[in-house]
Order: C-alpha cells, then structure tokens, then sequence
C-alpha cells in the first residue's frame, strides 16, 4: 500500500494535464469542462539519488524506487455539495487519498473556458475550500446522529469531541487548523476528513507575474511539463528546459510527514520503501513482508551515506557500523536495514 495525494481543483485547470506528466498515462484532457469523470489512478516513482549510489556498491540484480500514487480527481465546481456541476459524490474520492495537491488556474487561455470566470487564484482557493467544509460538516452530521443512537459514556465523550469540532467546521475553520493534542489528531484521522489532510497549493502558470496569495505555494507550468515529459535528462539540458515536477513530488513527501528507509536483499535487490517518520522498526518489518511485523526479532541497521562510504555490509559489519536494534527502535531517514526474523 502507498501514501496517496489526491489531485483536486475547479475543472478545466490541468489536473489531467499534471496526471499525465507525472504517470506517462494516456488520460483524457480537454477543453472544455468535465472531462475527467472516474478518477484516474497511477503510481509514481519518488526520485531518490541515495538509491543509485547505495546500488553502485551493492551492484543488485535490481533496482526499485519506491513509489507516491496519485489520483486525479474529477473537477469541483460551487455549490458541488448541493450536487452542482458532478455533484458531491467526486467529494468521496478524496476521503481515501492521504493529502490534497490543489491545483490553481493562473494561466489565461480564451481556448480552455474558464469556470471560474476569471483568474483570481485567491477566490478559486476559497471556493474549493467551502466545498471541503461543506462536505466535513455533512460527515460530522451524519456521524454525530449516529452516535446519539448509543448512549453509553464512551460514546458520549466521543459525540462531544465530534460536536466540538462540527463547530468550528461550520465557522469556516478547516480541521487542519484546529487546535489538537496530538491524540485528538490521531483519532480524528479516521474520521478522514477532507479539512484534515495536509495540503499543497500549485499555481499551474506560464507567466512570471506574481499573485498576491498568502499561504504557500509552487508555480508551475504543467502544460509545458506534460509537453515535455518524454524527454531524457539529456534533451533536457540541451534545451535548457529543468522540470519541477521531481520538486512536486518531495513537496508531497514531506507533506505527508514522510521518511524513506533502503533493503539490499543480501545484494540481490536494493529497494526503497516509505514510512511515517516515526515508524517503529517492527511496524516497518510489515511493511516488507506483512508476516515480518509478528516475526520480528531484531534488525541490522546502518546509515546510508556510512554503506556507501565502505563499500559492503560485511565490510559495515568489519568496521562496527551496523546497529542492532530491537523492535521499538525509531526508524531514520536513510536506513538501510536487515531485518532479522
Ligand atoms: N494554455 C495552457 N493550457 C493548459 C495548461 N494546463 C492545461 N491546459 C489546457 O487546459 C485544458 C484542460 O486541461 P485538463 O488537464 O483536462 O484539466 P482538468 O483540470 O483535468 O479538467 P477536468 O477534468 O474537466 O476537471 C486542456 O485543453 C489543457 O491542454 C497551461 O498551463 N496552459
Ligand atoms: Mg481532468
């Protein structure tokens, strides 16, 4: 299972386009409104030099990335809660994806008809926005009154959890700004609530203007990405053309709080894999084989950047570099592990 972002904005502002350029897919992209429906789904590969340069010294069969799915989700229009444009059941799609990378129209194109009716990237922010919190309001709702059916003093701990939250959702506020003890925002996370889920904001533009936006954000030229997606890093340079989709990609990472740890397989394959920064080494055991987390006994553990330096694991191993680590050990950025089961 990977981490997923889903890709989410206003129609007709280059979702697709970005799909496209990210997982090499042929998906539809047109102009006019509404062109994307079911969502598309597709697995990319995180970009990770650390991972070339420990196989330059393992000298594996195989090499393999690991990878961040993205999901393009169908556009939201105004009013999508009340069942405007595609309605409110495209909202659900972006319950199962772990963050929101909004895109923001803020390229002008008399060709590609333009929902919004202008180029205001601050207005087209607040009205996903409202649509966000119109739907969290509609979930807390509807699992507020299921839980009044119950009444034991558990649940009534929860409802005043949730009631408190439903408040501040309909006073405008997005989960994600609420103020939480991080074990409420452990328990509100299976709610998944779509206010809740950290998000990255992407000006798609070809222009250098800038935008008067507050809050973080990337700049982007997505249809000149997708343009130029098939070309090698060497085309690349000749042309003097740098892509800043490797950027968006760690941008997602990091957003989704996280880490990347390495396994050589005894030299036969060196693999990447993502976890939650703050993973214990058992939970991380299930991530390579589900039956490891039960089985665990012990790992070997040794930095990267410490491998590559030496060349080996049994010249890490003559050298006093690995670690041995037993299963509530935090796993680091950068770990390449062996899991001893
Ligand atoms: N000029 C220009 N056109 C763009 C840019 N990005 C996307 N487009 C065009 O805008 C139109 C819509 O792009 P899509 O990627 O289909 O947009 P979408 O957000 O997926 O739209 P829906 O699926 O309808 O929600 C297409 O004709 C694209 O070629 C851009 O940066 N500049
Ligand atoms: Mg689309």
């Amino acid at each position: 299972m990977s981490f997923s972002v889903g890709i989410v904005g206003l129609p007709n502002v280059g979702k697709s386009t970005l799909f496209k350029a990210l997982t090499k897919k042929e998906v539809k992209i047109s102009p006019r409104p509404f062109t994307t429906i079911s969502p598309n789904i597709g697995q990319v590969s995180v970009p990770d030099q650390r991972l070339n340069e420990i196989a330059n010294v393992i000298k594996p069969g195989k090499i393999t990335p690991t990878t961040i799915e993205f999901v393009d989700i169908a556009g939201l229009v105004k009013g999508a809660h009340k069942g405007e444009g595609l309605g409110n059941q495209f909202l659900a799609h972006i319950r199962n994806c772990d963050a929101i990378l909004e895109i923001i129209r803020a390229f002008e194109d008399l060709e590609v008809e333009n929902v919004l009716g202008e180029i205001n990237p601050e207005k087209e922010i607040e009205t996903i926005k409202v649509e966000l919190l119109m739907k969290d309001l509609e979930t807390l709702t509807g699992l507020i009154s299921k839980l009044e059916k119950k009444k034991d003093r558990k649940t009534l701990k929860k409802i005043n959890f949730l009631t408190k939250i439903k408040e501040s959702v309909s006073q405008g506020k997005q989960v994600s700004e609420l103020e939480m003890t991080e074990e409420e925002r452990l328990k509100i996370r299976e709610y998944q609530l779509l206010t809740a889920k950290p998000a990255i904001y992407l000006l798609n533009t070809n222009r250098e203007t800038s935008f008067p936006l507050k809050i973080p954000h990337l700049k982007i030229n997505l249809k000149e990405e997708e343009e130029t997606s098939d070309l090698s890093e060497r085309e690349r340079e000749e042309l003097e053309m740098k892509s800043s989709l490797d950027e968006l990609i760690a941008a997602c990472y990091n957003i989704l709080n996280l880490i990347t740890f390495f396994t050589v397989a005894r030299g036969k394959e060196t693999k990447a894999w993502t976890i939650e920064r703050g993973s214990k080494a058992s939970e991380t055991a299930g991530k390579v084989h589900s039956d490891f987390e039960k089985k665990f006994i012990k790992a070997e553990i040794v930095p990267w950047n410490q491998l590559v330096r030496v060349s080996s694991w049994s010249e890490a191993r003559r050298e006093g570099l690995l670690k041995i680590v037993g299963k509530d050990y935090i796993v680091q950025d950068g770990d390449v592990i062996e899991f001893k089961i």
